[in-house]
């Protein structure tokens, strides 16, 4: 089902949101509604943001993409447990109060869903069909995942840490062992990172239903699929997990032993996503248009952003909006001297991160339906 939200309590967040940022609205004011999300599916839910959200730092959430696999769990906040287990000294199951107990830490994180721009492959591919608003970014507030497994006590055996989600289904394409709960696994380097987040706020409010109430994982410059909702099952495991979201879904051919091999997807890619112009927009001949977006680079900081004009012929520097920093987007904007002739042209942006990797120009097949970070051009009308 494809339709635009008209949830109030979704309305008025949206309502708020503009008259805080939301500039795409306002500017060009020929547009009939304030933003809001585009459903891409009913149930499950799975909602897609208005591609304008890129143009803000942190995302009100009532505009921040939602992806879910099974039903939503609507868990109670007084009888819902964590339980930690397996290669840990001390298993232990714990309430919601005792980890807000626990120092609280912030961080901003921007998360993309592994199929953000599936809509854009060709021949199409199975799955959701995201446009580019699979992204978006909150503050994400709770208790680190280090500081528990701390607590439980790692064993020596210790390889993974696996976040189970309490939302259950049955897969029917492969076809799951009858029904199973989301759940994907971090490798003990990562989980005693101070990048994931156990988070029990967003944006300064309790994390909503959608979200994961009462917990979710967040795990900092992976995709979204790592950041396990309604968390409800930690278990250490002594070998790398092979559940179904790990290796059937959001996993990805690897050349790199010679033989392909099917390997998790875990990091995010470096990428740049054009805000305005948006596709099709009529821009004046000769005038001065701006060009805007965000770019992210997940474990990375973003380098550079460029901008071609050229089909990536000449490519040239974008202003950053401010420092990169490592987990979370970065806005961008050039100054584009529209052509005197009229005609099409097709605008592209391109990130580098700072270990020196830029994106393709060309899609990589081995990545399946994942992980769609080659340039995806806009065309826009000069006249
Ligand atoms: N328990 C659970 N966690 C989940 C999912 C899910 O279906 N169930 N979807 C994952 C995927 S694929 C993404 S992209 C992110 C999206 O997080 P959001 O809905 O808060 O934007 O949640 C992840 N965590
Ligand atoms: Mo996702």
């Amino acid at each position: 089902m494809v339709g635009r939200e008209v949830d109030r309590r979704a309305f008025l967040g949206v309502a708020a949101a503009s008259l805080l940022a939301s500039r795409s609205w306002s500017q060009d004011s020929n547009s009939p509604s304030p933003p809001s999300r585009i459903v891409r599916e009913f149930e499950p839910q799975n909602l897609e943001s208005p591609l304008s959200v890129i143009e803000q730092a942190i995302t009100p959430t009532a505009l921040h993409f939602v992806r879910g696999h099974f039903p939503t769990p609507r868990l109670n906040a007084e009888t819902w447990r964590l339980w930690i287990e397996g290669a840990v000294s001390r298993p232990m199951e714990l309430d919601l109060a005792s980890l807000q107990r626990l120092p609280v830490v912030e961080r901003a994180v921007t998360l993309e869903c592994a199929g953000n721009g599936r809509v854009f492959l060709t021949p199409t591919e199975r799955g959701l069909q995201w446009d580019q608003g699979a992204v978006g970014t909150a503050k994400w507030a709770g208790v680190p995942l280090s500081v528990v497994l701390e607590r439980a006590g790692l064993k020596a055996e210790a390889v993974e840490v696996v976040l189970e989600g309490a939302d259950v289904g049955e897969v029917r394409d492969p076809k799951s062992p009858g029904p199973i709960a989301f759940a994907r696994s971090v490798p003990v380097q990562k989980a005693r990172s101070d990048e994931v987040l156990l988070a029990y706020a967003m944006n300064g409010e309790p994390l909503p239903v959608a979200h994961g109430f009462p917990l979710r994982a967040v795990v900092a410059g992976w995709y979204g699929m790592a950041s396990i909702k309604w968390l409800k099952r930690i278990v250490v495991t002594d070998r790398p997990f092979h559940g179904f979201y790990q290796m059937f879904d959001y996993s990805y051919w690897d050349r790199s032993d010679g033989v392909p091999t099917l390997r998790p997807i875990t990091r995010m890619q470096a990428k740049a996503v054009i805000s305005r112009p948006v596709r099709g927009q009529r821009i004046a001949a000769g005038s001065t248009t701006e060009i805007r977006g965000a770019a992210w680079a997940g474990e990375e900081k973003i380098a550079k952003v460029e901008v071609s004009t050229d089909e990536g012929k000449t490519w040239q520097h974008a202003a950053l909006a401010s420092r990169p920093e490592r987990f979370v987007w970065t806005q961008w904007h050039y100054r584009w001297q529209a052509p005197n002739q009229p005609g099409p042209v097709k605008l592209l942006a391109r990130a580098t991160d700072d270990a020196g990797r830029t994106q393709p120009l060309h899609r990589n097949p081995d990545f399946r339906s994942y992980m769609i970070h080659h340039l995806i051009p806009v065309e826009v009308v000069v006249r």
